[in-house]
């Protein structure tokens, strides 16, 4: 049975309207990674760091899936095998567009976290730092966000997924964060097909064995229909 592992960055929801890390004029541009997206930043300014993920929690509820996130849930449904999405985003567009096994590596703008007794639950859509936990009731409520320097989630469920793959597929992502960047060399070893979804060859693009360069809700919709009409 046919295995697909798919890896999405930022850039499958840019044609969603959300800004990505590295565009010039994108999320890094306005803000400096080590104030909001680092445990040390949320210490030294935990109001800066919520109110930025306020910020972007309003903006993903104003946004839609695209083609490509809709081409990966069509895959999901219509292939005669398993479609697993490993996403770096933290918004819930594929979700939206209908995949189901989606695996949120560096957590979820719709996810609270209590930073004393790891209790999670759905975020509010504005969070204040101190906000208390329904289950201590401790004023350690965060963003259930992965900052630099943190563990992504599923590790050990990612990498087996990655040695089962028969393709792994990554759209969007620039391959400059560790360990989603080294995802391809582990697929590779475990003799995966690899593809590689972007607008340019990303940091690691030279580790795929095929380019589809062009914009995802192009290039995605093209790519799912060629592999479902090969299963036919
Ligand atoms: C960890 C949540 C330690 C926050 C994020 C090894 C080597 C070097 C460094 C490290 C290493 N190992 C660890 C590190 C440190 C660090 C790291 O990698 N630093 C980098 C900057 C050098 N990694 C970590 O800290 C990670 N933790 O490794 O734990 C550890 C290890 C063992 C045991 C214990 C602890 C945690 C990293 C997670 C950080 N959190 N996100 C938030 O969202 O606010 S990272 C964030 O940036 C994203 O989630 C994503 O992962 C990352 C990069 O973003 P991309 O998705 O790639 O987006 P980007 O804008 O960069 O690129 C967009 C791409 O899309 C571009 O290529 C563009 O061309 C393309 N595109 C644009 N439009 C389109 C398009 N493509 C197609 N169609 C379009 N229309």
């Amino acid at each position: 049975m046919t295995k697909i592992v798919i890896l999405t960055g930022a850039g499958i929801s840019a044609e969603s309207g959300l800004e990505t890390f590295r565009a010039s004029d994108g999320l890094w541009a306005q803000h400096r990674v080590e104030d909001v997206a680092t445990p040390e930043g949320f210490a030294r300014n935990p109001k800066l760091v919520v109110d930025f993920y306020n910020a972007r929690r309003a903006q993903a509820a104003e946004v839609s899936p695209n083609a490509a996130h809709r081409a990966l849930a069509r895959l999901e449904a219509e292939l005669d095998g398993e479609v697993v999405v490993i996403t770096q985003n933290v918004d819930d567009l594929h979700e939206q567009g209908g995949s189901r096994q989606v695996m949120h590596m560096h957590g979820a703008l719709k996810g609270a976290l209590c930073a004393a007794c790891d209790h999670r639950w759905p975020a509010p859509m504005v969070m204040a730092p101190g906000d208390a936990c329904p289950a201590c009731n401790a004023p350690a409520a965060r963003p259930d966000i992965v900052w630099f320097g943190e563990m992504p989630y599923q590790m050990d469920a990612l990498f087996d997924h990655l040695v089962e793959a028969d393709v792994f597929a990554a759209i969007g992502i620039s391959g400059n964060v560790y360990p989603a960047a080294g995802f391809v060399a582990e697929a590779r070893r475990a003799g995966a097909h690899t593809i590689e979804f972007n607008l340019e060859r990303s940091a690691v693009g030279n580790q795929f064995a095929e380019h589809r360069i062009g914009p995802a809700s192009q290039t995605v919709p093209e790519w799912v229909a060629e592999v479902l009409a090969a299963r036919r």
